[in-house]
């Protein structure tokens, strides 16, 4: 069964990677999907986004890397996917992915979102989070991957 991860990975962590590792090993396919919104700002482009990912992720055989800009369920229509996978880490995600789920499956019914827990080494990390402890001159070494965390600190000094 294929399902899509979807997000913004700006940038992606050990924490998002913990999820696609984990879904790729239930699902025979896996679609990590970059969400593109041109009404938010990034701190990384969509190409470099999508690079980071495809860096981390090259030695997981089921996995496609792609990106997307409109509406999560429009991808999943197009591509024949019915399995949103979402991570969660502390109740206060919880909020708004149970609104984000509901949403989706009131939009197109035969979709279901599937929550993996965070792993507890992970459960407290964030891409904003990584960024803000880069900014200040933080070691982030134990959150994100050597290509991430080497783009960022290229990112800050530009
Ligand atoms: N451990 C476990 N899970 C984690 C961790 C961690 N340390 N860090 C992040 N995650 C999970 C998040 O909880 C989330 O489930 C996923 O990884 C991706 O996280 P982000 O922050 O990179 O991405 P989001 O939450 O900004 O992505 C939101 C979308 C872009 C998917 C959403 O806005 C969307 O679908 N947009 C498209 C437009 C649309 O369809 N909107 C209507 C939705 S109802």
């Amino acid at each position: 069964m294929k399902a899509i991860y979807p997000g913004s990975f700006d940038p992606i962590t050990f924490g998002h990677l913990d999820i696609i590792k984990r879904a790729s090993k239930i699902f025979s396919e896996v679609f990590v999907v970059v969400m593109e919104n041109k009404r938010k700002k990034y701190t990384f482009s969509l190409d470099e986004r999508i690079e980071m990912i495809k860096e981390c992720t090259n030695n997981i055989t089921n996995i496609k890397v792609d990106y997307f800009n409109g509406l999560l369920i429009d991808y999943l229509q197009k591509n024949k996917i019915d399995v949103i996978i979402r991570g969660l880490r502390a109740v206060t995600d919880f909020e708004y992915e149970l609104q984000m789920a509901m949403a989706n499956k009131e939009m197109c019914p035969h979709t279901d979102t599937v929550f993996l827990m965070t792993d507890k080494k992970y459960s407290f990390i964030s891409s904003s989070l990584v960024k803000e402890v880069a900014y200040f001159g933080g070691d982030i070494s134990r959150w994100v991957p050597k290509n991430v965390e080497k783009k960022l600190i290229q990112k800050l000094r530009e």
